[in-house]
């Protein structure tokens, strides 16, 4: 069974999803692009298929598509999602999944009322080989219980739209959903320390965001997006009888002019590109009859519900509290 897709947004992710699809996916093929600019829907169609069409009605509403990839704008998430559900069709988001708490409210309102999970979210490093390895050890019990999760998010410069409060919705977002994803528990309150800016950037960079668990492990997140060497992005699990520390794939160490060491990507593709792959490729079999995979919308909403909280703590300098809504049983 070859599942259609639709492809809403063919920017830098659009993009590297539609390779990624054509190249490390089986089961799918590429049928229809939509972007605002339609030369890089073009652009995108001659190099991985599919046609290229007026705009993403023109894919939802598609009878060749089978199921979409939106990677267009965030604020398209929200009217885009709520289409492919009205549609019928599953429907990979990439984060956020809305702009806010009530936008996610709304998608769940809806999935809930067709009482079927159509709807995953692209946080992908829950499909990575290291955090699924750290998942997997925590949850063997040899460790003991976790006591703390150590991050740091960086990124080498940030695009000219990025602001301080990006910094928290759209990139401390991955450790907001990882974090419980890992750890198997809600977000209870979240602080924001704001250490000197650096000169390099017009914005409050870098930023430490502490994360209180409801069961009390603490943790600490530094995100800096204009770090200027490279991709970085590490986590250590402290636990009563040990650690679990990522280690960034890399092919070779390099031993050159009195340097010793491996090479950091100018962007997450790279770190990140085994779980693409297997997050498309685990979203194309649920599409396909298997189970759902993957940040479920509940997902999306309850990381949107702890950025909130971290936007509230960095206006205000105060420890913030998250509130959710109760959980439908769709999600248990
Ligand atoms: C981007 O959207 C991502 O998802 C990256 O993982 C993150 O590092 C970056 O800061 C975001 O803008």
């Amino acid at each position: 069974m070859t599942i259609k897709v639709g492809l809403i947004g063919a920017g830098v992710m659009g993009g590297d999803h539609a390779r990624i699809l054509s190249t490390s996916v089986g089961g799918a093929e590429l049928v229809a692009v939509s972007d605002a600019d339609r030369a890089r829907a073009e652009a995108v169609a001659a190099s991985y298929g599919g046609g290229v069409v007026a705009d993403a009605e023109a894919v939802i509403g598609n009878d060749a598509v089978d199921a979409v990839i939106v990677a267009s704008p965030d604020p398209t998430h929200k009217p885009l999602v709520l289409a492919c559900l009205a549609a019928g069709k599953p429907v990979l988001c990439e984060k956020p999944l809305g702009l806010t708490t009530d936008e996610c409210l709304e998608i769940i309102a809806a999935e809930t009322a067709l009482g079927k999970r159509l709807v995953q979210v692209g946080f992908m490093r829950r499909f990575d080989p290291g955090y699924v390895a750290m998942k997997t050890t925590l949850d063997s019990g040899d460790l003991g219980q976790a006591l703390m999760l150590h991050c740091v998010h960086r990124n080498e410069t940030a695009a000219s739209y990025t602001t301080s409060e990006n910094m928290i919705a759209n990139t401390a977002v991955h450790e907001m959903d990882i974090a419980r994803w890992l750890l198997g528990t809600d977000v209870a309150r979240v602080t924001v320390v704001t250490p000197r800016p650096t000169r390099l950037a017009r914005m409050q960079d870098p930023q430490i965001l502490l994360f209180h668990m409801t069961d009390g492990v603490v943790v600490t997140v530094e995100v800096f997006v204009n770090c200027q060497y490279g991709y970085d992005v590490r986590g250590e699990l402290v636990c009563e009888k040990g650690t679990a520390t990522l280690t960034p794939p890399h092919d070779i160490t390099l031993r050159q002019a009195r340097h010793d060491g491996f090479g950091h990507p100018a962007d997450w593709r790279p770190r990140f590109a085994e779980a693409y792959r297997v997050e498309l490729q685990a979203w194309i079999d649920a599409a396909a009859g298997g189970p759902p995979a993957g940040a479920s919308a509940w997902d999306g909403y309850a990381a949107t519900a702890v950025a909130e909280a971290g936007l509230a703590a960095l206006k205000s300098g105060a420890t913030t509290e998250v509130t959710m809504a109760d959980r439908p049983g769709l999600y248990d």
